[in-house]
């Protein structure tokens, strides 16, 4: 009988955008800060975040969150997030599943604890149940009203921000935001994305913006607005985005229309809501995003040796 890989997994979601949160088994990466171990992880063990989060284990919407011992005593854990084709440099919805699978885990009580994350410390609130809030790295916004032209849609205005990701964030779609409008709002966001790359719209050090953040009005009155945004890979997020609700604050305050402390309501296409203020430290916006994630499974991977799709199906 052939030995099977075990990679130990709590699943989660964030207002329906799932997180699988590796535990146990995952890649030796050896010792480093979360950003080192990124690079080793795409270097040297690729094949393995796509096993984690792609088919047929996984799905295109399935981010992995790797845990690591943190570097920085302060830190409750270190992390490397991953996606269907890549690695983020932050993700908020997965820091709030990160969050509630260590509180369920037991590794976490509520109050106040800090993730280390290729990006920086993150510090964040639990509650003790599905709640947490994180204040996210400084965002700001790099380029104002930017204009590209897309094949298909014509001139599209928008700005470029960084919230943890890269994103370029615009009302000028064509679009209504709505799930019923879903292949049309990918297909639009994609446009874009291709169209900022053949244009040479970068975020700053010429680095890809590889997030596309549309706006259109909320279906809740309880909202200040609705995002749809489009991830690396090509799907979307079903949460409002944390690293993408970061972006669109400091976008709204360098705009003069979000005032310090003043409460945000970021919708999801799937109605899910983040609630993000700001706070200005040594003239930095430190964005806070506030939201709920559940676990929704523990879980076992099995990499048989004879499975031809043991790695999963890169794309
Ligand atoms: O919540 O920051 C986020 C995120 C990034 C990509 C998917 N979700």
């Amino acid at each position: 009988m052939s030995v099977l890989e075990k990679i130990e997994v709590v699943d989660t979601h964030t207002g329906g955008e799932p997180t699988r949160v590796v535990i146990a088994g995952g890649p030796n990466l050896g010792v480093g800060s979360p950003a080192e171990l990124r690079a080793r992880f795409a270097e040297h063990a690729d094949a393995h975040r796509s096993a984690i989060v792609n088919e047929p284990r996984g799905s295109d919407v399935m981010v992995g969150a790797l845990l690591l011992p943190p570097v920085d005593p302060k830190c409750a854990a270190g992390v490397i997030f991953f996606n269907n084709v890549g690695y983020l440099g932050m993700c908020g919805h997965g820091t709030i599943g990160v969050a509630v699978a260590l509180g369920f885990l037991g590794r976490i009580g509520a109050g106040v604890h800090w993730l280390e994350t290729p990006v920086g410390p993150v510090r964040l609130t639990y509650d003790g149940a599905a709640g947490v809030s994180l204040e996210n790295v400084p965002s700001f916004r790099y380029a104002h009203n930017v204009s590209v032209n897309v094949p298909g849609i014509g001139a599209v205005e928008g700005d470029v921000a960084w919230g943890g990701n890269w994103f370029f964030l615009t009302h000028q779609h064509g679009q209504e935001i709505a799930l019923k409008n879903v292949e049309r709002l990918i297909d639009a966001a994609w446009r874009i994305r291709r169209a900022l790359v053949a244009q040479g719209v970068t975020g700053k050090a010429g680095a890809e913006i590889d997030h596309i953040e549309l706006f259109g009005p909320p279906s809740s009155a309880q909202c200040d607005g609705m995002n749809f945004v489009l991830c690396p890979g090509k799907a979307y997020d079903r949460s409002p985005c944390g690293t993408g609700t970061s972006a669109k604050l400091a976008c709204l305050y360098a705009d003069g229309a979000l005032k310090e402390g003043q409460i945000w309501r970021q919708e999801s296409i799937v109605g899910s809501v983040f609630k993000g203020s700001v706070r200005i430290v040594e003239g930095q916006i430190i964005p806070t995003i506030s939201g709920k994630a559940y676990v929704s499974g523990r879980n076992t991977l099995l990499l048989d040796p004879h499975d031809p799709f043991r790695m999963g199906i890169r794309i």
